[in-house]
């Protein structure tokens, strides 16, 4: 169904989010009344994530086919990008800072609203599990720096150099001109952000990234800040941002995704919004890049970004999809 249909099937009809036979309000009051959505069951479970981080994003799909639960196949799906030295953008093997630190921000939220988050870490690879173990060994949201690294330790996690000769090198040549602008679509790949549901239909997500390559020191950017880089609300649905993190904390876009779901907006549409928030503030959204994507409590899912060349990943029945999302800027 379009997003049209679907959107005027669910004010004409009043219906409910149906979770296999039973039907479930996720909009208890009158207020709420236009966030509803079709659930059936035999749609899930669906893992989406940001760029075509391809094995991530069937690893998660895969470990929710086996019965894995929303945050955990999320949590394992990006850590094949942590883990890999050649994406510049994750993890390890990450562009360092412009003192050629690498440090690395990461958040999760599960599907009972609980979230965690770790920001400038160095020598920590996992960081979006880490970002689980604050939530979930800790009574706080979010540790930073030196604290969160020093947890790490304490939780198992291992020291890793995470600046790789290649990574060094790029860094080298970057200072000899020392000009700092933000990079559209780096290599067609950045920040990872996955959303996932599971077989119970239960939606969960992780963002990781190491962020805007030579930023400055102690620079954090959206992916750890929960309503912007990451948002979950089990009732409603989810939304993850890449790009230029400075514009996504400023309009705290994933949560207003999922706000405007909640509103009645289908995924494609809430994501325009988020999108135009940025653009008609900012004088230059031509020289950046954000880009959306979100999924609701039906698995339906929508993405938008600013400048053409966004992609994200789809694993759904199996089949894990490539798909290209619309831009604000046409050529
Ligand atoms: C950040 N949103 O730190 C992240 C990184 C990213 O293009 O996606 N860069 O701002």
């Amino acid at each position: 169904m379009d997003r049209r249909k679907f959107i005027k099937n669910a004010s004409l009809t009043g219906i409910g989010i149906a979770a296999g036979s039973t039907i479930l309000s996720c909009a208890k009051t009158e207020k709420n009344k236009a966030s509803k959505a079709v659930v059936n069951n035999n749609n899930f479970p669906i893992a989406i994530c940001t760029w075509g981080f391809v094995n991530a994003n069937a690893k998660a799909g895969q470990d929710l086919d086996a019965g894995i639960n929303a945050l955990d196949a999320a949590i394992a799906g990006v850590a094949l990008e942590e883990n890999d030295l050649l994406n510049t953008t994750v993890g390890n093997g990450g562009a360092p800072d412009r003192e050629g630190n690498v440090t690395l921000d990461a958040s999760v939220m599960d599907s009972n609203g609980n979230s965690g988050a770790v920001a400038n870490v160095k020598n920590i690879a996992n960081v979006a599990l880490l970002a689980k173990k604050v939530m979930t060994e800790t009574p706080h949201v979010m540790l930073a720096g030196k604290g969160a690294e020093a947890f790490a330790y304490t939780q198992g996690f291992k020291k890793e150099n995470l600046l790789t000769e290649a990574s060094k090198k790029a860094w080298e040549e970057w200072k000899q001109s020392s000009e700092y602008k933000p990079i559209i679509n780096i290599e067609n790949h950045d920040t990872i952000g996955m959303l996932c549901i599971d077989k119970a239909g239960d939606i969960a997500g992780a963002c990781t990234t190491s962020g805007i390559a030579y930023k400055m020191k102690g620079r954090v950017g959206d992916s750890p800040i929960i309503g912007s880089g990451l948002f979950v609300d089990n009732q409603i649905g989810a939304a993850a941002a890449t790009g230029l993190g400075e514009e996504i904390m400023k309009t705290v876009g994933s949560f207003l995704i999922v706000e405007l779901m909640r509103n009645g907006m289908h995924p494609q549409q809430a994501c325009e919004e988020a999108i135009n928030r940025i653009v008609t503030k900012s004088n230059t959204y031509k020289n950046f890049q954000v880009a959306y994507i979100a999924i609701n409590k039906a698995g339906q899912t929508g993405s938008y970004c600013i400048h053409e060349g966004f992609t994200y990943m789809k694993y759904q029945n199996g089949k894990n999809k490539n798909i290209t999302s619309e831009a604000f800027i046409k050529t």
